[in-house]
């Protein structure tokens, strides 16, 4: 039966400090995982279903066309810790070929998670599982059922380009540490391509990615019952160059004050808070971040075009 375990979720006040904190900074600006309340959850799914929005499908193609390699590089029988899980379909995908023995999906939407889980434990009854509903940014330890050996870390998605070069290089370097050579790290990772398609991916036509940005604002009015009116406010995604980042912003469309637990603030017209950064690599960068993280690239697959990387590395 699957076990669900539930930490840090509780933890309401250090939500709403952290929060107040990013609202107040002269540039205003809100962690990512913020996007992924129960609705937003959805949206994202939803993201991954448009046309403009390549990543989930050609690293769909990827696993599929790669999978007895993918299968033969990490090995079989693993316990496999699924980092930022959403409704696990990635690694159900994979379940026929990987064959894991233990499965541990990780993900802050907890709610979310619960649901997914009900239902992959239905499809898959003789399916060790056990869920961890915990914002896996911060340091976290995997509990005592989950056995260090042959342990296999899965973080699909580009999910990674959500933390800066450097922070992403600390958070794998913990992944190296907790990770086995029997195993190691199976990751994706978005590449850098023509600026036209990135910013399409991350502003579509059908205005799903501006609702899942503009659903914050919602998210917002319940953790921190704040008084964010959503129409006074407009999505921004565009690829930056500099940075090799997508961001997101949403932009106030008039002067205005917003009330919320803890504070208060003004927004001009024009003003925007800064929701997420997408950072995107080349294969060369990405290997060597990995290697500064403590880990050796065993072997990189990627799609006809170079748009998407899987990369299977160890400790
Ligand atoms: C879940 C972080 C991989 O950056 O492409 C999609 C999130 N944001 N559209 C991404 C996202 C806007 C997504 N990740």
């Amino acid at each position: 039966m699957a076990q669900f375990i539930q930490r840090f979720h509780a933890d309401k006040s250090a939500i709403r400090d952290e929060l107040n904190v990013g609202l107040h900074a002269p540039q205003a600006m809100t962690s990512p995982k913020y996007l992924y309340d129960a609705l937003g959850s959805k949206l994202f799914e939803a993201i991954c279903e448009l046309p403009e929005y390549y990543p989930t499908r050609t690293e769909a193609a990827i696993f599929a066309a790669y999978a007895d390699e993918i299968a033969t590089s990490v090995g079989t029988g693993r316990t496999l810790v699924d980092i930022g899980a959403g409704n696990c379909a990635k690694a159900a995908r994979l379940f026929g070929v990987l064959q894991p023995a233990h499965y541990v999906p990780i993900d802050i939407s907890v709610d979310f998670l619960r649901d997914s889980v009900d239902t992959l434990q239905q499809r898959f009854p003789a399916m060790e599982i056990t869920a961890l509903g915990v914002d896996f940014s911060a340091p976290f330890a995997l509990p005592d059922n989950v056995g260090s050996a042959q342990r296999l870390f899965f973080y699909p998605g580009s999910s990674i380009g959500n933390f800066t070069p450097a922070e992403a290089t600390d958070f794998l370097a913990r992944l190296a540490q907790a990770g086995d050579n029997d195993g190691g790290l199976l990751i994706s990772v978005d590449l850098i391509k023509e600026t036209a398609l990135l910013d399409a991916a991350y502003d579509d036509a059908l205005g799903v990615t501006a609702a899942f940005n503009l659903n914050l604002l919602n998210h917002l009015n319940t953790v921190l019952e704040a008084d964010f009116d959503v129409r006074s406010w407009k999505h921004i995604g565009f690829f930056n160059v500099e940075h090799s980042r997508i961001e997101m912003h949403l932009e106030s469309r008039l002067l205005q004050t917003v009330h919320w637990r803890g504070g208060k603030r003004s927004f001009a017209a024009g003003e925007r808070i800064h929701t997420e950064n997408s950072y995107k690599y080349t294969i060369a960068s990405f290997t060597a971040l990995l290697e500064r993280a403590g880990f050796k690239p065993q072997q990189v697959w990627t799609d006809p075009h170079g748009w998407f990387m899987v990369c299977h590395a160890k400790p």
